[in-house]
């Protein structure tokens, strides 16, 4: 993959489909530079690319482990969506990267609501999705999607070693992150698109389809409660539909899930 220096104005652009994507050398946050961007054109369908990320977000300032060797890249879109609307990216944007997988090297993919890729049960995949609103509307949606690429398991913090893998540790040799960004762009283009036309239901079904944990006993952890229940469903807006071990349905928006051994 060819490298750009880090510079103060943006490198120059390659162009996939329609999204133009700027490569970088090292960021803080590829999902902070797209951000930027946002804020300061009306560009759409940027892409923000990064080597190595310093300061590598997750969710609720959560940290994200970017060393050399992964794909890190922030996707900056315009869609006429609600902000209750904005989680269905993070939907289709996990389906298209656990598709791209799939096609690409013949990995069995999981999705793990809400943002998760996994393959094997471990993180392969995280997403991160923010928005910018003006006047109560959606301006922007940054997806930013962090690939275990070329990761060696070594050079993993250890707490993540039982936790993450990448696509060199599931395969046993270096992918081609190039072909992967292309591949995932068309993925995420084409379902976005999908996305636009109105057919939701068809992409929040693929979604379910991935999701292992669905039907299944998981312990949720969401701001400052624990659930525990069946994972039933995922509702419209994207939130996670549990039936408590009382009985009591509850829908929870944000969170974490954990599969529970035990039924
Ligand atoms: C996420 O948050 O999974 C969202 C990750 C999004 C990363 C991309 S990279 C490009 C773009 N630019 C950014 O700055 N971010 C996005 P969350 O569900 O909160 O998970 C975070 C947790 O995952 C951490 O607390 C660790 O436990 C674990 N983790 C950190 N780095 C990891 C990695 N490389 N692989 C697997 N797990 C990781």
């Amino acid at each position: 993959m060819s490298r750009q220096n880090p510079q103060k104005a943006r490198p120059a652009p390659h162009i996939i489909l329609d999204y133009r994507i700027y490569h970088y050398h090292k960021v803080s946050s590829t999902n902070k530079v797209a951000k930027k961007i946002a804020k300061s054109s009306d560009e759409e369908k940027v892409v923000i690319l990064a080597e190595t990320q310093t300061h590598g977000k997750g969710r609720l300032g959560r940290q994200w482990f970017s060393p050399n060797g992964g794909l890190w890249l922030s996707l900056m879109l315009r869609p006429q969506i609600t902000l209750r609307e904005a989680s269905k990216l993070t939907l289709i944007a996990s389906c298209a990267v656990a598709r791209t997988i799939d096609l690409m090297f013949g990995l069995k993919t999981d999705v793990k609501w809400p943002n998760d890729v996994l393959v094997n049960g471990k993180k392969i995949c995280g997403i991160l999705t923010e928005t910018g609103t003006k006047d109560g509307s959606v301006e922007f949606v940054i997806v930013g999607v962090g690939i275990n690429a070329n990761i060696d398991m070594k050079s993993f913090p250890e707490g993540l070693q039982d936790t993450a893998t990448s696509l060199k540790h599931e395969l046993g040799f270096e992918i081609n992150r190039k072909k992967l960004v292309k591949n995932f762009l068309q993925s995420f283009d084409q379902r976005y698109r999908r996305l636009q036309v109105g057919l939701w239901s068809v992409l929040l079904q693929e979604w379910k389809n991935l999701a292992i944990f669905l039907g299944r006993r998981v312990e949720v952890k969401s701001f400052d409660e624990v659930l525990v229940g069946k994972a039933l469903d995922i509702d419209e807006d994207g939130g996670l539909i549990i039936r408590l071990e009382n009985g009591v349905l509850r829908k929870v928006i944000a969170g974490d899930v954990t599969l529970q051994k035990k039924v």
